[in-house]
């Protein structure tokens, strides 16, 4: 077996700057402090085009959720979705840090933005949450099971936590053929207290594997503050458990999460290192259609607001003088357009055959 056992300290394994090791920032209800606009990471340092397109990926999947939510509301979605708003700036800051034509992304179930930030088609995944057989699951898997395998996004997983041992696998796989891919694996809060979460990481560190466990802590698991179920606040602790750097990233600014991502590949590809990252970020919406998110106060909801990942890379460009209103304005203009072409496509799709119910099933 290929997978040799060759452990280095945490110590060893941490960067030179610190980033690997762990950041004990305490976490509180308060948005985090560090904006695009103040903060260590600034725009300044990338290229326009890049900021651009990290600008309207995350603008795409605000609108696409949007209209996800209207449609829903329309009678056009049925069964489970859960929407992404507000958490824009993890899906797209992380996959922009990956290769996809070598590496690999597996998420849970509020998947329609990782979808859209890998580079699937936004009338495929519309046509997807639309049950339709122009969707990517061929319209039998829904909002929770985007997949795409050339772009190496293997899904969508409805079971909290399910897609941690198999990105782990899939880890392994990488590792034993000794291929030069990495795996970022999403995941939320509310699974980090599953058991498969620890089981994996204990073998990703072990092995080695080029794995980054990636928590996307939207503060609630439905309608239970993370607070309340975990006995540590500051997650990005848990890693030492595993020898695993541990970092906490502020999730509503996309470069930083940008940053986060990027150096955790380079250490799972150059050294083979998993790595653990706690991303922070809040959710606009309730857990799923259904929940009206009574849970929380509006004050609270308008606090994270304030320092919303779009608003915040819109200004930076603008102080910046790289975008201005109107070019903005087109941009919008443009993405909507998208939108409302991808809802289209999926209006106007079939459903599938009745003879479909039985193909790709496996007994
Ligand atoms: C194994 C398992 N237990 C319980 C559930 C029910 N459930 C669905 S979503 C959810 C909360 C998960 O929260 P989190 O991981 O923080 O993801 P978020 O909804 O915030 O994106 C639970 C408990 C489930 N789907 N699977
Ligand atoms: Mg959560």
């Amino acid at each position: 077996m290929a997978a040799t056992r060759t452990r280095k300290t945490a110590a060893e394994s941490a960067r030179k700057d610190g980033s690997g090791g762990k950041s004990a920032t305490k976490t509180s209800d308060a948005p985090n402090k560090t904006s695009q606009a103040s903060g260590v990471v600034t725009t300044k340092d990338y290229d326009k085009d890049f900021l651009l397109k990290l600008m309207r990926e995350m603008l795409l999947i605000r609108r696409f959720e949007e209209k996800a939510g209207q449609m829903y509301g329309l009678r056009k979605i049925g069964g489970f979705c859960h929407l992404y708003n507000g958490q824009e700036a993890v899906a797209v800051g992380a996959a922009a840090a990956i290769d996809q034509k070598k590496d690999y992304v597996l998420t849970a179930y509020r998947d329609h933005g990782h979808a859209l930030a890998c580079g699937m088609d936004p009338g495929v995944v519309m046509a997807e949450l639309y049950g339709k057989k122009t969707g990517c699951s061929k319209g039998k898997g829904g909002s929770m099971h985007m997949f795409d395998a050339d772009r190496h996004m293997l899904g969508g997983n409805g079971i909290v936590g399910a897609q941690i041992p198999v990105a782990t696998g899939v880890a392994f796989k990488i590792h034993y053929n000794r291929e030069d891919g990495v795996v970022l694996c999403f995941f939320g809060d509310g699974a980090i207290h599953q058991g498969s979460f620890h089981e994996s990481m204990n073998l990703a560190r072990i092995w080695n594997l080029p794995i980054i466990y990636l928590c996307e802590n939207n503060h609630f698991g439905m309608g239970t503050h993370y607070g309340r179920v975990s006995s540590v606040e500051d997650f990005a602790t848990m890693g030492a458990a595993y020898d695993i750097p541990g970092r906490q990233v502020d999730g509503m600014n996309v470069l930083a999460v940008y940053e986060a991502v990027s150096d955790a590949a380079k250490q799972a590809r150059e050294e083979g290192l998993p790595s653990f990252l706690e991303v922070k970020t809040y959710r606009y919406k309730g857990h799923s259609m259904s929940d009206p998110a009574t849970y929380r106060t509006r004050d609270e909801l308008d606090e994270f607001k304030k320092q919303d990942p779009l608003l915040l890379l819109r200004a930076d460009l603008e102080d910046g003088g790289l975008v201005s209103d109107e070019q903005f304005g087109t941009m919008d203009k443009e993405v909507r357009k998208v939108v409302d072409e991808a809802e289209k496509f999926a209006d106007q799709s079939a459903e599938p055959g009745m003879s479909s119910l039985y193909e790709d099933v496996l007994v």
